[in-house]
Parts: C-alpha cells; sequence; structure tokens
C-alpha cells in the first residue's frame, strides 16, 4: 500500500490528503431556496455558534458556518470549520492531516502544516463563486483529524498510516489512495505538481523520504506510467537531465519554463486528455509554487508558478475520475504571515470542488 508510504515520505510531510470516501447514495435534488448556504440555523451551543450541519432533501450534508453569523476565529480549529468527526463513517470526502516531517531532507516544520492550514481555513467561505461549484451541498464533508504519527520513527510513521487508512475501509468507506485503488482499479494515474521529480532511489541510505516516493510508487507497479504527469519541475540538479528516468518510465514531464508566461488552461486539456476516463491522483506540492508566493516550504526552489497557475491546474482537473488528493510540504515556520498556509487551505477546497459527483451552478 504506498500510498501509505507516500504520505509518510512525502506527502507526509504535513500533507493533508482530500480523500473522495464514499460515493454518493443518491442523486441530490435541491430545492432553488436552499442552494444559499449562507446563513446556518442557530443551535443550542453554548457558544451561540451556528449549527454547522444541515439537511437538503433527504440527505444531511455539513455546511460550514457563514462568518455572518459566526465569528471567524471562534471554535476548535478544523479544515474549512467543518465539524469533526472521529472517523469516516457515513462521510463521502474527508480531510486528513498527516503532521510529519520526518522524511524531510531540508528545513523541518512540516509537522505544523495541518495545524497552521486548519487555522488559516476559517477564511474559507461553502461556495465556489468563480466556477459556481457547491461542493457542500454534493457531498457530506467533514474533518477526520489527523493520523498519530511516530515523529522519531518514518518508518513505525507508515505503518500508523496503514492502519489509520484500514480503519477508514473497515467504516465501509472506499479507500481513494493510490496504493488503494491500485487494488479496485488497477494502476492510477497521476497529476503531480511540484518544483521536484521526487524520484530518487536512495537518500542517505534511505529508501523512504521525501525526494522518494515515486521511485517506490513505479517500483510497486501503482502508477499507470504512460498517465502520469510531472508538472513545474525546476531548480539545480545532479545531472544534466535530472528528468531522464521519469521519462523513461512514459512519465509527461512539464518542466517550469513550459509554465512561464502563460495560462496553463491548454496545457490542463492536454493533461486531460492524457488521463482519460480512467482514475487519477492529485498531488499538489506546495513548493511547485515560488517562493514568493509559498515561502513557507522545506525545500524552495525560484521561478515557480503563479498561484493563478495553481488554480487553473486543479480547475483543469474538473471532469476527470478523481480517486483522492494532496496537498504537501507546507512548513509554518517559514512563513510568519500564514500566507503559504491561506494558499494551500484555498488550493484544498479548490480540490474539493473539483471531484467527481460535485454540483456546479
Ligand atoms: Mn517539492
Amino acid at each position: 500500500m504506498f500510498a501509505i508510504l507516500k504520505h509518510a515520505s512525502k506527502t507526509s510531510p504535513n500533507s493533508f490528503a482530500l480523500l473522495g470516501l464514499r460515493r454518493m447514495k443518491s442523486q441530490m435534488h435541491c430545492s432553488p431556496k436552499l442552494t444559499g448556504i449562507v446563513s446556518a440555523r442557530r443551535s443550542e451551543r453554548p457558544d451561540g455558534a451556528a449549527e454547522p450541519r444541515r439537511r437538503l432533501s433527504a440527505k444531511s450534508y455539513n455546511v460550514p458556518p457563514s462568518a455572518e453569523f459566526v465569528a471567524r476565529v471562534s471554535g476548535i480549529s478544523t479544515m474549512g470549520k467543518l465539524p469533526f468527526k472521529e472517523s469516516a463513517e457515513g462521510l463521502d470526502a474527508a480531510f486528513i492531516g498527516v503532521p510529519i516531517d520526518t522524511g524531510t531532507s531540508n528545513r523541518p516544520g512540516a509537522r505544523f502544516g495541518p495545524r497552521q492550514i486548519r487555522a488559516e481555513s476559517a477564511m474559507l467561505r461553502a461556495c465556489n463563486g468563480a466556477t459556481g461549484a457547491a461542493p457542500y451541498q454534493s457531498l457530506v464533508v467533514a474533518d477526520i483529524g489527523d493520523v498519530n504519527v511516530n515523529m522519531y520513527d518514518l518508518k513505525d510513521t507508515c505503518k500508523r498510516i496503514r492502519e489509520a487508512y484500514k480503519k477508514i475501509v473497515a467504516t465501509g468507506c472506499v479507500p481513494l489512495t493510490i496504493g488503494e485503488m491500485y487494488i479496485v482499479h488497477g494502476p492510477v494515474g497521476l497529476i503531480h505538481v511540484d518544483a521536484h521529480a521526487d524520484t530518487n532511489d536512495v537518500v542517505l541510505g534511505e529508501k523512504i523520504g521525501h525526494g522518494t516516493p515515486f521511485r517506490r510508487c513505479v517500483e510497486e507497479g501503482l502508477l499507470d506510467c504512460k498517465r502520469v504527469a510531472q508538472i513545474g519541475l525546476r531548480g539545480t540538479s545532479y545531472s544534466p537531465d535530472a528528468y531522464q528516468w521519469s521519462r523513461k518510465q512514459g512519465f509527461r514531464v512539464v518542466q517550469v519554463e513550459e509554465c512561464w508566461f502563460k495560462s496553463l488552461t491548454p496545457l490542463m486539456v492536454e493533461v486531460r486528455k492524457q488521463m482519460g476516463e480512467g482514475p487519477v491522483y492529485l498531488s499538489f506540492d506546495i513548493d511547485s509554487l515560488d517562493p514568493a508566493f509559498a515561502p513557507g516550504t522545506g525545500t524552495p526552489e525560484i521561478a515557480g508558478l503563479t498561484p493563478i497557475q495553481a488554480l487553473e491546474i486543479i480547475r483543469g482537473c474538473r471532469g476527470l475520475k478523481l480517486i483522492g488528493c494532496d496537498l504537501v510540504e507546507v512548513s509554518p515556520p517559514y512563513d510568519t504571515t500564514g500566507n503559504t498556509a491561506l494558499l494551500a487551505a484555498n488550493l484544498l477546497f479548490e480540490m474539493m470542488c473539483v471531484l467527481p459527483k460535485i454540483k456546479y451552478y
């Protein structure tokens, strides 16, 4: 189950995995009156906060409270101010934090990523005004907390993540990670947005680190290599063609120079064609963005993507059979403004907005 290892090493560095966990059981029919989700009803809660759950048609959805009624800074910090759930039981999608940075090769600190992303995510509102996506009227979503990692032992962390995911599976949810999907669907397609290819073989003699996950994925046969795109790659390298190994596997390599000065919407038309109808996993490293926009990360590289291009990539995933997403490498100590985490929270929201079954207005 390499996805888990991937989470522990690369992803782990703080990964926030957004996992579509279960298909909708029924088609939802919204009354037009219920499409505005700004006014969550009052509850009996002592803090006077609105009850972030409301019933639309036959199904109950978790709708974050609006800042018109509930102070942004109030309450216990969860992703998008969603309810916290102990398990994935009854959820279509869940936010899961993996607060670990043991596998990092440079600046540590990503273990604090999930916490800061949750804090900054209080800015997120319920609808996507740009694309018309209404995720909280389409899927039952919650924050199911963090995997309890072992920061002294990366291999044990991998085991713990595997065990945590097994529990998610046991709730009856479809496990939407690369490893699990391999079993169900066969090898998956991968859209990997990153400054780094993360295809190293060993680092200081270790097979598991944040620069090795996709080499392990290939070794374990988890990827449909003709359906892999790596976007935003850049930086100094140890050999003149740093991405030769990726190309040899059949990956499409889009170095950042191909992205400069242009919209990535046309690129995503090609990537969607490449991904086809099969299952796709989206792995998004925050260091794909330029450090001017996202300084809070462990291995920054200059001349990266812009937030606009990041949105174009994620929105360009609409229509794909996305089986899971992650956002990795947010390291709060290197960005005291919190803006890197704010960016990450928004990118996670955008990922949720392009999951299959999302309703658009
Ligand atoms: Mn990276």
